[in-house]
């Protein structure tokens, strides 16, 4: 989603800009711009579409040392030039880039125009240059944290002043952003992927920080007034080092590091020998895992299926009563915290703002709410204060793979580690081991032999509806497959439990409709069949996902894809493979964008 980036330091700007908004792109976003500031006024740019379109506007010769730059994900107002960042107050002397959304922009608005601020655009960020000059005396920290105070809503900005051309000041609430500290120069960017190259000695703000930049220093403060004290912090020296490789795109990359990201997830976690697991970040003791009473676990999309398949096993297996809840809904519901419970907040890319204020929401509620995030030090992360990073690497292609599949791994160990505390045996525990610890290798196995995926694309590529079924642990993986081929193909689709399928869209079907089925061998396997005997007898098409020698499914198959054999809990992280690589395949096919779907983001910053 929407993306900053500032510079200032002794040398020219614009590169930098836009080299960070380059890196930036795979977060989403619709159109581009950036200003250069010296004291004569302020360059500006804007551009709809590619960042390449905004690399083609500016020219080369630009001398300014100092600028901020942004990539918009629409929000308030259409995909335009004037609508997009940076913003400018009415004399063009200060700028502002802006990623969040303004809750009382309706009254800001009225009430500038009133006074006689002519707008340009249709945005909710534009009230912020008009403010903060309405504010402005000469004292540029001054003025922008006056303006904040007037706001309600969620922000990341960066504003510069003509006045004061070697100065940025960044603020935050809800909004991520990182400060670099490089050798005479400073950057600002809402994600660290965009300075890392230049830098790694970083502070992220915290919210409600404000924080002045120049090419030597940064000074951080709380917008009500007082100081705070700089967390001057080092990324890991492979921060940032993403690179494609022989991939053609890092979706293709991503599936194909799933056997080592699960590795890594649990690596010195998973204890065979003893039967059970560590997860140390948890900071949860036997005594407390044995006493709780009920397990929720909260996510968006992806992350939100994720907790499907981590609340069927805990429930199933620890004996814990454990729900999944969608982060957007669950806060607005004013839940009922349960004070001997346990929260998961789930998140890739530990921004995502509905998850983020359901943390806090349960937090405020006096809940205790742990993370199981991919990005390390985000602001999920932080929140939580405690947690499991899934260490899946940077996941960089917009629909997420490898973060699932070590999401699901994640929250499998916890189960174990759980299910010893409470009914399950050193032999089950041993048993559920070996599974876990056997995945990575069958991923390996699978990825390099992935059966006639190409045939099953030749069904779905021309859909205009496509249907997802599984049981049990299969249906969330059902969800994750229609998920995925939205996502990136923009087939119409949707996933039910294979039982549900006769209260509804059996409607849907008929001659040649394409229904993808999940039906690894496990205890549900019987009951899936008779649902494809009800979408055989319509004259649709059977994609079928089995285990390797199930020849009754072979039978019923008009495309078979086999999975090898594994342990019933864990085939989700074998099943949804297949269904990986058919939304690739099939966005390929359709010559669609693979690392950046339309419309979507990466970090879903805003409500
Ligand atoms: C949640 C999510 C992703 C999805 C897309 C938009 O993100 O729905 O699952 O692939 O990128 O956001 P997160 O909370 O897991 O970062």
């Amino acid at each position: 989603m929407c993306g900053i980036v500032g510079f200032v330091g002794d040398r020219a700007a614009t590169p930098i800009l836009l080299d960070g908004l380059k890196q930036l792109e795979y977060r989403g976003y619709d159109s581009s711009g950036l200003v250069a500031v010296d004291d004569s006024g302020l360059s500006l740019f804007r551009e709809v579409g590619m960042v390449d379109a905004l690399v083609d506007s500016v020219p080369e010769t630009l001398e300014q040392t100092c600028g901020i730059a942004h990539t918009r994900w629409a929000t308030h107002g259409g995909v335009t030039q004037s609508n997009a960042h940076p913003h400018l107050d009415e004399a063009g002397r200060i700028a502002v880039v802006h990623n969040g959304i303004i809750d009382n922009v309706a009254v800001l608005r009225q009430r500038l125009e009133d006074e006689g601020v002519v707008f340009k655009s249709e945005t909710d960020s534009e009230v912020l240059p008009h403010l903060i000059r309405k504010c402005y005396t000469g004292d540029a920290m001054a003025a922008v944290r006056e303006a904040l105070t007037h706001v309600r809503g969620t922000y990341g900005v960066a504003v510069v002043f003509a006045d004061h051309p070697s100065l940025m000041i960044a603020a935050r609430r809800g909004s991520p952003l990182v400060i670099g500290l490089g050798d005479g120069e400073s950057f600002i960017a809402s994600d660290p992927q965009a300075l890392v190259k230049y830098t790694r000695r970083v502070v992220f703000l915290e919210d409600g920080e404000i924080a002045s930049v120049t090419p030597e220093t940064v000074s951080t403060h709380k917008i009500d007034g007082e100081e705070s004290s700089l967390r001057v912090e080092e990324l890991d020296a492979d921060y940032g080092a993403e690179e494609k490789g022989d991939f053609p795109n890092f979706m293709l990359k991503e599936i194909h590091e799933q056997p080592e990201a699960i590795t890594r997830c649990m690596r010195g976690r998973v204890l065979e020998i003893e039967g059970t697991a560590k997860l140390s970040g948890l900071e949860l003791t036997a005594r407390d895992m044995a006493r709780l009473r009920s397990i929720n676990l909260i996510g968006c999309g992806t992350s939100f299926h994720a907790s499907l398949l981590g609340a069927m096993a805990i429930e199933g297996v620890a004996r814990v009563p454990a729900m999944a809840q969608i982060a957007s809904e669950y806060r607005n519901r004013n839940p009922v915290i349960d004070p001997e419970g346990l929260f998961f907040a789930i998140s890739q890319s530990g921004e995502t703002f509905d998850t983020l204020e359901a943390v806090r929401e349960i937090q405020i509620k006096g809940g205790r709410v742990l993370g199981v995030v991919n990005s390390v030090g985000s602001s999920i992360a932080r929140t939580c204060g405690a947690g499991v990073y899934v260490h899946s690497g940077p996941e960089i292609a917009v629909a997420s793979t490898k973060a699932f599949t070590s999401q699901v791994t994640a929250l499998y160990i916890f189960t174990l580690m759980l299910g010893r505390t409470r009914t399950l045996s050193p032999v089950a525990g041993r048993e559920m081991a070996a599974d876990l610890l056997a995945v990575p290798s069958i991923v390996e196995g699978y990825l390099a032999k992935p059966g006639p995926i190409r045939k099953a694309v030749s069904l779905l590529k021309d859909a205009r509806y496509a249907l997802f079924l599984g049981r049990g642990v299969s249906w969330p993986v059902a969800m994750e497959g229609a998920l995925k081929l939205k996502e990136l193909a923009y087939i119409p689709c949707e996933a039910y439990p294979a039982g549900e399928m006769k209260h509804g869209p059996i409607a849907m079907l008929e001659s040649g409709t394409p229904v993808v089925v999940i039906m690894p061998k496990d205890s549900v396997r019987e009951k899936t069949l008779s649902a494809v005997q009800e979408v055989k007898a319509r004259g649709a098409k059977v994609i079928m996902i089995h285990t390797a020698g199930d020849s009754e499914a072979i039978s019923l198959a008009d495309v078979a894809i086999a999975v090898p054999e594994c342990g019933g809990l864990v085939s989700p992280l074998i099943t949804v493979l297949p269904l990986q690589l058919i939304a690739y395949q099939t966005a390929l096919a359709l010559g669609r964008e693979i690392d950046r779907p339309r419309n979507l983001a990466k970090s879903v910053t805003v409500e």
